[in-house]
């Protein structure tokens, strides 16, 4: 069963409380968190504070997705946030593997992010080590981007890579999911897709409705 993950940046962000309770309601499996520190992707968004205060609202698991150069001194804060996932990009720390080795050592899970344009032999020596890759099928820093088509084939070759090696490492895929491109990403490999403003949050429906449609176009495709 694949995975959805709403993106709360997507959310209504006057009400987030409620938001996270409707999104449980609606069947989300897990809530994403966008943090972006306007260096590493040229947007700012949401801090720890936030996902503390939502912490106590749903029993959740929350995926923290840190767009932050050299991420090593502000993981601390996101465990303490509750954050049950910590992601950090690839191409953000010099020394990757120290910075999934300080996550794992607060006993919550790693996951590593590449951004479209980076090859996935960044992850040649850390996969061993990671509980998810999220690949980024958008360049990171704002929602409502369309989907990169060419990632398609870059799942595809991760799912593989991830196979052979026997490893249960979760492949999360984050930008563009939208109902008319669900079934290839999942068709690609996909476990998690991070669902923002083409797939979750559209004008004028429900969650149930948006989250039972990309449900909906999954089952009949045999996912
Ligand atoms: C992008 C960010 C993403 C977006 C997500 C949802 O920098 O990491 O998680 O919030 O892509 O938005 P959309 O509209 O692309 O589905
Ligand atoms: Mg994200």
């Amino acid at each position: 069963m694949i995975k959805i993950a709403p993106s709360i940046i997507c959310a209504d962000f006057t009400d987030l409380g409620r938001e996270v309770a409707r999104l449980e309601a609606a069947g989300a499996d897990l809530l994403h968190f966008d943090v972006m520190d306007g260096q590493f992707v040229p947007n700012l968004t949401l801090g720890a504070g936030i996902i503390e205060a939502l912490r106590p609202l749903t029993d959740l698991p929350f995926s923290t997705h840190l767009m932050v150069y050299n991420p090593d001194p502000h993981i601390e804060r996101f465990v303490i946030s509750g954050s049950n996932t910590l992601t950090v990009h690839a191409e953000a720390s010099v020394h990757l593997l120290r910075t999934i080795q300080l996550i794992k050592s607060f006993e919550v899970q790693a996951g590593v992010a590449l951004n479209p344009g980076s090859p996935l032999t960044l992850l040649e020596y850390v996969l061993d080590y990671v509980d998810s890759v999220t690949l980024m099928t958008v360049n990171p820093g704002f929602a409502g981007q369309p989907f990169l088509i060419p990632m398609l084939a870059k799942i595809e070759r991760l799912r593989t890579w991830i196979d052979e090696r026997g490893l249960s490492v979760a492949l999360v895929v984050d930008g563009g999911v939208s109902p008319d491109n669900i079934v290839q990403i999942a068709g690609a490999g996909a476990d998690v897709v991070v669902g923002g403003s083409s797939s979750v949050f559209l004008e004028g429906k429900s969650y149930q409705q948006t989250i039972g449609a990309l449900r909906c176009k999954l089952a009949q495709a045999g996912f």
